[in-house]
């Protein structure tokens, strides 16, 4: 079992991280939620849970529901960097104690990653170690074609990494649902679970992060089927 996981900094795309956003905090923190995974000392084990999905389909929001609704179990703040000049964010940071499994602590971290096509690199860096991953599909008719890209391409990079999409721990998430009351033309669930979900058979969670609804439910989903894959591994 190794004790660390690496992460090349280097591998970091250009441009990243901003001079402005240079400072040691985020670095280390960078490297805390990646180097770390069984601390056998401390007894404690990071779990890695990544929120992956297309641009603007509410990762970010998804999170920062979590950090209002469970600030005070939450001992650092969320550390969101910016890439410059976009709205993208490159991850965010958020431990989130959970109990023991066999005498460990566990911590969680949560990241999300940017979306936009172009920053391939950086969802891959970021998928690196990763326990578990919640798939925030957005709902709008509009982006159906650009969820299923999105999950082949989340598909691809654990590839990369030789890990498998219908084994990893996964929660399906159809986020915006609160948009059908507006009127505004949405993907059925049934579409989407066609469009995405017809292989692995996740969890699917329909939600609205900017309600909160289901937002918790997700969370714990993701973890809980987290933690029993990891009992398993240890
Ligand atoms: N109506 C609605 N808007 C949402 C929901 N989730 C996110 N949004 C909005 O969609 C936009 C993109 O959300 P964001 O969390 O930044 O997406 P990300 O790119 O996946 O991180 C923002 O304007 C959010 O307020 C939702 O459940 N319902
Ligand atoms: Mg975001």
């Amino acid at each position: 079992m190794p004790e660390y996981r690496d992460v090349d900094i280097s591998a970091f795309p250009p441009g990243w991280p901003h001079k402005s956003y240079l400072n040691t905090e985020c670095i280390l923190t960078a490297r805390m939620g990646i180097l770390a995974f069984i601390n056998i000392k401390n007894r404690e084990i990071q779990a890695k849970i990544v929120y992956y999905g297309p641009g603007r389909g509410g990762k970010t929001t998804n999170l920062e529901q979590i950090y209002k609704i469970f600030r005070e179990r939450i001992p650092s703040e969320m550390v969101s960097i910016k890439t410059h000049g976009d709205r993208t964010l490159f991850f965010d940071f958020l431990p989130f104690e959970v109990g023991k499994i066999k005498g460990y602590n566990v911590r969680v971290l949560l990241y999300t990653v940017p979306g936009q096509v172009k920053y391939d690199a950086t969802r891959r860096l970021v998928l690196k170690g990763v326990d578990g991953v919640v798939f925030v599909a957005d709902s709008l008719a509009v982006q159906r074609e650009r969820n299923v890209q999105a999950f082949q391409n989340l598909q691809e990079n654990l590839a990369a990494y030789r890990k498998d999409i219908a084994q990893i721990p996964l929660v399906i998430q159809y986020n915006k649902r609160d948009l059908a009351d507006k009127g505004i033309p949405l993907i059925s669930v049934e579409e989407l679970e066609a469009d995405l979900n017809s292989v692995c058979r996740a969890p699917p969670i329909p939600a609205s992060a900017l309600t909160g609804d289901n937002v918790v439910l997700t969370l714990k989903k993701i973890i809980s089927l987290t933690m029993t894959s990891l009992q398993k591994s240890l």
